[in-house]
Parts: structure tokens; C-alpha cells; sequence
């Protein structure tokens, strides 16, 4: 990808744990690794297809002084984020803010903090099989699009399908829904979770009736394992409900654990 460099843009603002920090404030340098297609631009000479990097230092400038924070940890995130929410053609941004007058009665250069922030994309898996299923499925979907940490969400067809696991139960309305997002994934979850409570879910018996489930299927090419998360989903490959709606909204999505695409996932579920 093309990159946008801004090399210590130098502000004057009052960030730090320090109180006298804060009244007298001090010296901070911000360089910023804008990444974003620039083909377009460049080949039509037109400022409408890039970002004004003019435009950006005044941003940052803006929130430098319009902000009191103690770390630089805290200003570094709040500029990330603010740049990357201002212009959708950034797909990530490397950024650093650098403190060359930290009082820490000893000689340095500087100290700083980088962080790289990026929009991330996903694909959820969701299902209904209690009361008005349609309902719960889109107002999930109402509720990721009312996040302005999450954007350009498109949703599968719905599908009936027969329960899966426990069959005793009945049948789902299934879809799966692809965005871009600014959370992390514990951050996505923690949504999803909230939209799971907004159709007041019950966690009564595991793999019971429910009025909805969200499930993050694939982040990224994120592989991971905790307590709380396991990203690809674990069982999405024995899963039609999943894969199904998957490749509809994507049919080279890639099950990075796997190496596999969700139409050969399909294919290779269809076969055994
Ligand atoms: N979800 C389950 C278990 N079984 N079956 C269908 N058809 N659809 C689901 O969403 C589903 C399931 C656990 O999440
Ligand atoms: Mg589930
Ligand atoms: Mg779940």
C-alpha cells in the first residue's frame, strides 16, 4: 500500500502525569505513516481521491491543544482514531508522538509511544430461533450500524436452517454480516455482546434456544485462542449456516487456520 509520511509535526500542548506538566505544558512531536491507495490521485492529479496532509496537521494540532491528557499513550490513540474516523480512503496509520522535553531529571532524546491502528475487517455469524428471529437479526444489524467504530456493514440473505448441535429445539433464521471495525476483537466482542442483551438473551442450557446469537467468524487473518475468544470459529467449517452466508457475502473469505476459502469449506462440508 502507499504511504503519507508526516515527519514531527511540533505542537505545543499540556499533556502529562506531572500537574506542572499540564499548567506549563511542553514540546510534542507527532510523525504519522498514513497508509491508503494513492494510485488514483496520482494518476488524476486530483486532491479528492488522496487526503489534504495539511488538512491532517491541523487535526492534530487541534486535539493536541483542545486536550488535556496524562498519557501519551492516551494522546497517540485519540489521534489515531480521530484521523482514521475523518477519512475513510486511510485504511491504517502508524503513529507516534514523541516527548523530547519529559521531565525526568535525566538527559534523553525524547520518549515516545507508536500505535498502529487500522480498520479490521470481519465477518459475524448470526442466528435467532426464538420469537420474531427476523427482528433480533436486524436489529443487530441496526445496532453495529449505529457504532461509528464499525462501518461499510453488508448482510447475507437470511436462511431457515435446522439446529445444529442440539436439535431439540427449533429451526434458526441464520446470516452472516461483514464489516469494517476499529475495536479489537475482545473490544467486538464486548458489542456483540451488548446486542445479544438487547434482544434479551438468556443463557439458560449451552446451545439452547436463543433469541440471538452473534459470533465473530474471521478477523482479519487473526488467529487466536483465550478464555473468552476463539478466532477463526472454531466449528465454522462444519457448519453450512455459517459457511453458506459466508461465501455469499464473500466466497474468498479465508479461514486463515485452515488455509481455506469459505467456498472450499462449503465445497469440502457438501462432500463429507
Ligand atoms: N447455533 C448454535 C447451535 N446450532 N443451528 C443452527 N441451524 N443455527 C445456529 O445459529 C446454531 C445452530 C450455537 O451457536
Ligand atoms: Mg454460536
Ligand atoms: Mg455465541
Amino acid at each position: 500500500m502507499d504511504i503519507i509520511k508526516i515527519k514531527n509535526l511540533e505542537v505545543f500542548s499540556n499533556h502529562g502525569v506531572l500537574k506542572e506538566e499540564n499548567v506549563l505544558g511542553q514540546k510534542f512531536l507527532i510523525s504519522a505513516d498514513i497508509y491508503l491507495d494513492t494510485r488514483e490521485a496520482g494518476t488524476t492529479d486530483d486532491l479528492n481521491k488522496s487526503v489534504n496532509y495539511s488538512e491532517i496537521c491541523h487535526l492534530v494540532k487541534n486535539i493536541m491543544e483542545s486536550n488535556t491528557f496524562k498519557l501519551i499513550e492516551t494522546a497517540a490513540e485519540k489521534l489515531a482514531t480521530a484521523i482514521l474516523l475523518e477519512y475513510s480512503l486511510i485504511k491504517k496509520i502508524v503513529l507516534e508522538v514523541k516527548k523530547p522535553w519529559a521531565p525526568i531529571l535525566l538527559p534523553l532524546e525524547y520518549v515516545s509511544v507508536t500505535v498502529e491502528r487500522k480498520w479490521h475487517k470481519v465477518f459475524l455469524s448470526l442466528g435467532s430461533n426464538m420469537g420474531d428471529r427476523e427482528k433480533y437479526l436486524n436489529d443487530a444489524v441496526e445496532f453495529l450500524k449505529d457504532d461509528k467504530y464499525c462501518r461499510d456493514i453488508n448482510v447475507s440473505s437470511f436462511i431457515e436452517t435446522e439446529p445444529y448441535g442440539n436439535t431439540e429445539q427449533d429451526s434458526f433464521i441464520n446470516c452472516c454480516v461483514s464489516l469494517e471495525t476499529l475495536y479489537s476483537p475482545h473490544e467486538l466482542h464486548e458489542v456483540t455482546s451488548q446486542a445479544e442483551k438487547n434482544a434479551d438473551r438468556k443463557r439458560l442450557v449451552h446451545w439452547g434456544p436463543r433469541t440471538l446469537d452473534v459470533d465473530i467468524v474471521l478477523f482479519d487473518d487473526l488467529i487466536m485462542h483465550d478464555e473468552t475468544l476463539t478466532i477463526p470459529h472454531i466449528d465454522m467449517a462444519n457448519r453450512e449456516f455459517v459457511l453458506k452466508p459466508l461465501a455469499e457475502l464473500d466466497p474468498y473469505a479465508v479461514n486463515p487456520a485452515l488455509g481455506k476459502t469459505a467456498v472450499a469449506m462449503l465445497a469440502d462440508l457438501k462432500k463429507s
